[in-house]
C-alpha cells in the first residue's frame, strides 16, 4: 500500500502519523497459525505491547545485556566519521525506531531537517517523536506505525531540501530475522531508500556462549518476564486463557546456528484456549518466540552485498562485541 503523497511535511515540532496498524498487525491469525504448527511458534514483533515496549527498555538497561551500551558508545565514539559517511541533508529513515535513545546522537550530528520513524508499536512511536520534536525545535517528524516486515512504500516529501535517504536500522533487530528474511528485508530497504542512499545497521557479533547466554538469560529475570509477557498479551488480547506461571522463559545460544534461540517451556502437560480453538502442550514442549542470529563482521558485508549494498565501513567497541556497518545501495 502506497500512503497519499505528501506535499509538505508538517511544521517542525509538530509530529504527523501514519497508521498501517490494521493491515499490518494481524495477531489473531499469526498466532493461531503458529500454535498450530508442529513446532509451535509465534513471531517475535508481537512481544511489543505497551508492555512489552516497556520490558524491552529495562532489558536495554541491564548489566548483561551488553548490547544497546555498546552500540550508542559506538555511535557517540565515531559520530563525526558516520555523519560524514552520511553526509549533509539526508532523510533519516528509522526502522524498528523504538524510544529513539541513539538516533538523538545522528539528528544533532547530522542536523537531520526529516525524520521518518516506523515502528510497529504506536504508543511508543508518537510518546518518543513528541519528545523528539520538543528537543529539535528545527525538525519534521513523520512517524510510520506499520510492520516494516511487509512491503512498504514511503510517502515523498517536497518543501525539505534532501540530498540523500539515510536507512538507520540498529539494535541488531536483524537479528531477529532468518538470514534469509534478513536478506529479503535489506532488498526491500534498498528498494524503499534507492540507488545511493546509505544503510547505517547495528549487528551484533559472534562471540562466546557464557556472554550470549546471560544477555538473554538475566539474573533478575526481566528477560523473562518480557518473554512470558507475550502470554499475557494473548490472554488480554485475544481471550485466551493460558496459565502464564505453568510456563518458564528458556534462552540459549547455539553456536553452530550462530543464534540465540528464546522459548516458552511448558512445565506440565496442559491445555490452552485461543479464540475459541484448543493447543495441548506436552511437559517440555516449547513455543519458539524468538531467534537473535549473530554474524562475523564478513557474514554481515556479506550478506549486504547480496542485496545490492556497498559495504563502505565497519565501527566497533574495542572488545569486539557490536558492529555498525556503513553500507551504501548500488
Ligand atoms: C530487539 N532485539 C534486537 C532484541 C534482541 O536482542 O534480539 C530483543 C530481545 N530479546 C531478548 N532480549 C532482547
Amino acid at each position: 500500500m502506497k500512503p497519499e503523497p505528501t506535499p509538505q511535511p508538517p511544521a517542525p515540532g509538530v509530529v504527523r502519523f501514519y497508521s498501517f496498524r490494521p493491515e499490518g498487525e494481524r495477531l489473531r491469525d499469526d498466532v493461531l497459525a503458529g500454535l498450530a504448527l508442529p513446532k509451535k511458534s509465534i513471531p517475535p514483533k508481537y512481544f511489543y505491547d505497551e508492555q512489552g515496549c516497556r520490558l524491552f527498555e529495562a532489558i536495554c538497561e541491564l548489566p548483561e545485556y551488553y548490547l544497546t551500551r555498546t552500540e550508542t558508545a559506538i555511535l557517540r565514539g565515531n559520530v563525526a566519521e558516520i555523519a560524514q559517511f552520511i553526509g549533509p541533508d539526508a532523510e533519516l529513515i528509522e526502522f524498528g525506531s523504538g524510544v529513539q535513545a541513539k538516533t538523538r546522537i545522528l539528528i544533532q550530528a547530522l542536523q537531520t531537517r526529516l525524520y521518518v520513524p516506523i515502528d510497529i508499536a504506536i504508543d511508543t512511536l508518537r510518546a518518543s517523536s513528541n519528545e523528539l520534536a520538543g528537543r529539535f525545535p528545527w525538525l519534521n517528524i513523520v512517524g510510520i506505525s506499520a510492520d516494516y516486515t511487509r512491503p512498504l512504500a514511503l510517502p515523498e516529501f517536497v518543501g525539505v531540501p534532501i540530498r540523500r535517504k539515510a536507512v538507520f536500522f540498529p539494535g541488531s533487530t536483524i537479528g531477529n530475522f532468518t538470514p534469509a528474511e534478513a536478506l529479503f528485508f535489506l532488498k526491500q530497504a534498498r528498494k524503499t531508500a534507492g540507488t545511493g542512499s546509505v544503510l547505517l545497521i547495528g549487528v551484533d557479533l559472534k562471540k562466546d556462549k557464557a556472554t550470549l547466554d546471560a544477555a538473554y538469560a538475566d539474573a533478575t529475570g526481566v528477560t523473562a518476564r518480557f518473554n512470558l509477557n507475550l502470554l499475557h498479551r494473548i490472554n488480554r488480547e485475544l481471550g485466551a486463557d493460558f496459565q502464564v506461571n505453568r510456563f518458564r522463559h528458556k534462552a540459549f545460544y547455539d553456536p553452530v546456528a550462530g543464534r540465540v534461540e528464546m522459548h516458552l517451556e511448558s512445565l506440565y502437560s496442559q491445555i490452552a484456549h485461543v479464540a475459541g480453538q484448543r493447543f495441548n502442550f506436552a511437559p517440555g514442549e516449547t513455543i519458539h518466540t524468538e531467534i537473535s542470529c549473530k554474524y562475523s563482521i564478513a557474514e554481515f558485508q556479506e550478506l549486504g552485498k547480496r542485496a545490492g549494498f556497498t559495504p563502505e565501513k565497519v565501527w566497533t567497541d574495542p572488545e569486539q562485541l557490536f558492529s555498525v556497518h556503513g553500507m551504501v545501495a548500488a
